[in-house]
């Protein structure tokens, strides 16, 4: 059956795969499933058509016979659970795994997108000045906790799993704002995500789609 996600037409990082169908896009890689993209404007997104399948008119989605989900936590559990290659057999082992899944997006990710957002988009707001510090200390105090649990382990628990997957995927949004660095054994595992083939691959697909287009105006 064909796998079909969507992706922006245009991705507002212009390419540097921080949207969200390049996690997806990853697990579908490092499983060895192929897949097509339909890719779909921030017009399209709040079109009916594209609501039925995403209630609140973003990015992934995902298709395969009778089966269409959203939420790249869910999509990626799914790729993970019908495919090898991202779960552990053993059933502990794989409660693990999706334990570091959830932390990724329940406790990771938030902190993060506050940074972002407030980089990106409250940055000129009389006030940003004062609360980026605060905003920053809750990203420090997450990374704080999660450097010394990995301590020098190559992933998180035993082998690469989905749960490696989700948590390089959003601790690589804070690259640029440079409080990765200041946890070098998180920047390297970091690294060794993007070193995987499977993620060079997915990098360069959702770059394909963007190299050549300017960001949405
Ligand atoms: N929690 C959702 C977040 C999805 C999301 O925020 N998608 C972004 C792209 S990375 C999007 O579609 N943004 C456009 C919009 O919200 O209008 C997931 O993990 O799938």
């Amino acid at each position: 059956m064909t796998i079909t996600i969507t992706a922006f037409e245009r991705s507002p990082d212009g390419g540097k795969g921080l949207a969200r169908d390049t996690r997806v896009r990853w697990a579908l890689e490092e499983v060895g499933q192929p897949y097509e993209v339909r890719l779909v404007s921030f017009k399209a997104m709040k079109d009916p058509a594209h609501l039925a399948l995403h209630p609140f008119g973003q990015i992934p989605t995902y298709e395969e016979g009778g089966l269409a989900i959203f939420e790249t936590g869910a999509i990626v559990f799914h790729i993970a659970q019908r495919h090898a290659g991202l779960l552990p057999e053993d059933e502990n082992a794989r409660a693990r795994a999706v334990t570091w899944m959830f932390a990724a997006l329940n406790t990771l990710e938030p902190p993060i997108l506050e940074l972002v957002t407030a980089r990106i988009f409250e940055g000129d707001k009389p006030w940003a000045a004062q609360r980026m510090p605060l905003v920053e200390g809750r990203v420090r105090e997450r990374l704080g906790q999660l450097a010394p649990r990995l301590g020098d382990a190559e992933w998180l628990d035993g082998a690469f799993s989905a749960g490696d997957l989700m948590m390089v995927s959003v601790l690589l949004r804070l690259r640029a704002s440079g409080i990765l660095d200041e946890f070098p054994n998180l920047a390297a595992y970091v690294a060794r995500g993007e070193a995987r083939p499977a993620y060079k691959r997915a990098f360069a697909a959702q770059l394909a789609v963007n190299a050549a287009k300017p960001p949405p105006g």
